[in-house]
């Protein structure tokens, strides 16, 4: 295991924080910045085109030098460097955590248990490339001959909300002449709306699933199979319509899909950090293979920047000390990610999956109840539609939350001031969060009494601001290697293991358990709890099944 290593909240660098904190408690915003005219300058940072304005967290100068002593204290830059190396620490499942080598040049070199990995990946990314072409250039025939124009992605979790996600972000460089369509409920009205207006003879499903024993996925597949079998009259038709990736190429095999249409990844990549494997296949045949290139390359120069830059400049380490600081110190439970670029909308979805999955735990690497919080709750919404939703909570509510709002200086769409205005609100938001309105200020401007406390804001709520010139496949690459990083850094300050996810096995299992109830009738042994019980006897009656 990892080597008992003393729990965050007992060492120094831990305890001096907390002492701290008591002694900054009541500093607020106002004064931070009216004691520093340069604080908005100084506490910014740049890196792969992405500037972050840290300004607007509370924070001071030693603040933030013990939470770099804490970074340090806990072996941040060691754990890291482990990472890069190929070392097992995804240490509850013994696997190396290797999604960096996914996006490392051709001439680098990354090894696992003694083998070379890159020349493996670029194996298969010269496979991708050459599959994504023929479908671009209509060489890729359907079974009666005609070209594809409609891609099918099936997958689940890690296996859909990445490519789901980036689809959407760079759809202004996507061949629109292709319909993408994401299928990843096992609920039957995901696939019948995704394919309702479909012809299956220009059509690929993409089955994406790392285990390839996904119960949903592999229930859509199957439908898929019978769904494109049925309209085109023969069981060949598979080979034409049906690509996988997997890591199991037997359980492919078994399924029926050809092993030249498999593309394969390996037990190194966690699930949520597959963006970059074959699992983007539907992504590079959208954007075509120099985009998703230069996305890669995006996501490489941020391992880069990681990996190298000393820790006060290191932009996914300072994310990860100020959300430490939030939740660890500050007491929130939460932090919205807000993105302010319409194509981004499905970016906290993406976050909500890689952080609280990766750092939702409640046991240390060696198994011991954690003393201290982990992961917080991930949500949030496109920029300006949450301000008109969930925002008063943010401004007036009685919780904490602190934001990362994510913008552009250029939008793909520049038509008249939308763009402007948009970056109004993307700039007046932190600004508004971070110092509020007075009682004074309000009664100046000649508010009624009584409805001061009413309009009153606090202010003091903490937020990052996250700038780039556009959104590209770049821009986008390193924007999610930098919260990847972000997410490492802050599992290995709490001594979690950030890339296992047992707790998603439990609720799996009893729904293996409970279908086939659902459908006989037979209760299974050792029997329910009398609620889950009483539930399954009044579904079964409502279906026409008898016995409530
Ligand atoms: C991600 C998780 C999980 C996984 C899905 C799909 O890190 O492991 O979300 O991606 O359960 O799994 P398969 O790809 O094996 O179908």
């Amino acid at each position: 295991m990892s080597g008992a290593q003393a729990s965050p909240g007992s060492a120094p660098a831990w305890r001096a924080l907390a002492e701290h904190r008591r002694a900054v408690k009541d500093t607020s915003l106002r004064e931070l910045f009216a004691a520093d005219p340069a604080r908005g300058e100084r506490l910014g940072c740049e890196a792969v085109g992405w500037y972050l304005d840290y300004a607007k967290n509370l924070v001071s100068d030693e603040t933030l030098r013990l939470l770099f002593a804490l970074a340090e204290s806990a072996g941040v830059q060691s754990r890291r460097d482990a990472m890069f190396r190929g070392e097992k620490i995804n240490t509850s499942e013994d696997r190396a955590v290797l999604h960096v080598a996914l996006r490392a040049p051709r001439d680098a070199s990354l090894r696992v248990d003694g083998r070379d990995v890159i020349p493996d990946v670029h194996a298969v990314l010269d496979r991708m490339k050459r599959c994504a072409e023929q479908i671009r250039s209509g060489a890729w025939a359907g079974h009666s001959g005609r070209r594809i124009r409609n891609i099918v992605n099936i997958g689940i979790g890690g296996s859909d909300l990445g490519p789901r996600m980036a689809c959407e972000a760079l759809r202004h460089r996507a061949d629109r002449s292709l319909r993408l369509r994401f299928v990843a409920n096992v609920d039957g009205t995901d696939f019948a709306e995704a394919t309702r207006d479909l012809d299956a003879a220009e059509t690929l499903f993409v089955v994406c699933s790392k285990s390839f024993t996904t119960l949903e996925t592999l229930t859509n597949a199957r439908t898929a199979r019978a769904w494109c079998v049925q309209r085109l009259g023969s069981e060949r038709a598979v080979a034409k319509h049906f690509v996988a990736i997997s890591t199991h190429a037997e359980a492919v095999a078994q399924f029926g899909i050809d092993a030249g249409n498999v593309f394969e990844f390996w037990d190194w990549v966690g699930g949520r950090y597959s963006l970059c494997s074959a699992i983007g296949l539907t992504l590079m045949i959208a954007i075509g293979p120099e985009h998703f290139r230069e996305m890669l390359a995006g996501f490489h120069a941020m391992d880069e920047h990681f990996r190298t830059a000393p820790a006060q400049r290191n932009l996914p380490l300072i994310l990860a000390l100020l959300g430490i600081w939030n939740h660890d110190f500050l007491a929130a439970q939460s932090y919205a990610v807000l993105p302010y670029d319409q194509s981004l909308a499905r970016l906290p979805d993406y976050l909500q999956q890689l952080d609280m999955e990766s750092n939702g735990k409640c046991v240390d690497r060696d198994g011991r109840p954690l003393a201290h919080g982990s992961g917080p709750i991930v949500w949030g919404q496109a920029g300006t539609n949450g301000q008109h939703a969930f925002y008063q909570l943010i401004h007036q509510g009685t919780r904490l939350v602190p934001c990362d709002f994510i913008g552009f200086a250029n939008s793909a769409h520049p038509i008249g001031r939308h763009h402007d205005l948009l970056m109004a609100n993307f700039l007046a938001q932190p600004e508004a969060l971070a110092f509020g309105r007075t009682a004074r200020e309000l009664a100046d401007a000649g508010v009624p009494q009584a409805l001061i406390p009413h309009r009153s804001f606090p202010g003091n709520r903490p937020t990052n601001t996250l700038l780039a010139e556009a959104l590209e496949p770049r821009s986008l690459g390193a924007l999610v290697a930098l919260y990847e990083h972000k997410i490492f850094a802050q599992g290995v300050i709490w001594n979690i293991d950030s890339f296992d996810q047992w707790g998603v096995e439990l609720g799996k299992s009893l729904a293996e358990r409970i279908a086939p109830e659902l459908e006989s009738g037979v209760c299974a042994q050792p029997p329910h709890d009398s609620s889950t019980a009483a539930l399954i006897r009044r579904y079964r009656s409502l279906r026409g099944r008898g016995g409530a």
